[in-house]
């Protein structure tokens, strides 16, 4: 990745972001996880994992990062630049309360995406006219995956956000099978998930059902 144009251009090409979870994904170890949902097709995919030491992330990511590269996968951590330079990950994604956008691009460098987590329609205003490549705008519907501060947003804030945001943006919270093909109708971005894929039994069955069901809802609206 070189120019800014390039990294925003990836981002578009996103088609669905999965965030990874361990503990969720139980007994697989990371690289089945990383390898499952690949197989499922997902061209965007974090390693989000709060209580896993240093060290044992580098180990992770170093086995994880040549497997997307394989598939032609974005590969991003949650929080930790630090991690991401170390692993040579695509990118990092930081949350409102985790280091400053400066800071972090000091640490990554110009051609490492950074994400970030927004929340209200003042965050994601503001985020335009940050150092940041693509936001995550939720949670659009409640979620059990995240502790929340913030109230589910609902679908309102993806059409404001289709016409008032103008880096890519990526919906999160609450996103699943009933209503991925709403998301994308109202969105028109790919969105992210966690439990969606990281609880069901086949996570390359759950990926790839919902890459269709978007691909189906696209083809609708053409
Ligand atoms: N960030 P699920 S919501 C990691 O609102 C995360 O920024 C959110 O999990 C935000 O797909 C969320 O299981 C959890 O609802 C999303």
């Amino acid at each position: 990745m070189s120019s800014v144009k390039d990294k925003k251009e990836l981002c578009r090409n996103w088609n669905l972001y999965v965030i990874t979870d361990i503990g969720m994904a139980a007994p697989r170890s990371y690289h089945q996880i990383f390898h499952e949902i690949l197989l499922g097709g997902a061209n965007v995919v974090q390693l989000r994992d709060k209580t896993t030491p240093f060290e044992t992330l580098v180990d992770v990511g170093r086995k994880i990062k040549p497997l997307c590269e394989e598939f032609g996968a974005t590969l991003i951590v949650n929080d930790n630049p630090y991690l991401a330079k170390e692993i040579n990950a695509d990118g990092v994604h930081l949350g409102q309360e985790d280091m400053p956008v400066d800071i972090a691009r000091e640490i990554v460098g110009d051609e490492k995406l950074i994400g970030l987590s927004t929340h209200t329609k003042t965050q994601a205003l503001m985020s335009m006219l940050m150092d940041v490549d693509y936001i995550g705008v939720g949670p659009i519907f409640p979620t059990l995956t995240k502790t929340q501060i913030y109230k589910p947003l609902g679908l309102s804030m993806l059409g404001w956000a289709s016409k008032e945001i103008r880096i890519p943006f990526v919906p999160i919270g609450g996103i699943n099978t009933d209503n991925i093909c709403d998301v994308w109708r109202i969105g028109k971005r790919a969105p992210a998930v966690v439990s969606a894929i990281m609880k069901a039994s086949d996570l390359t069955a759950a990926t790839k059902s919902l890459i269709n069901l978007i691909t189906q809802t696209k083809q609708e609206l053409q």
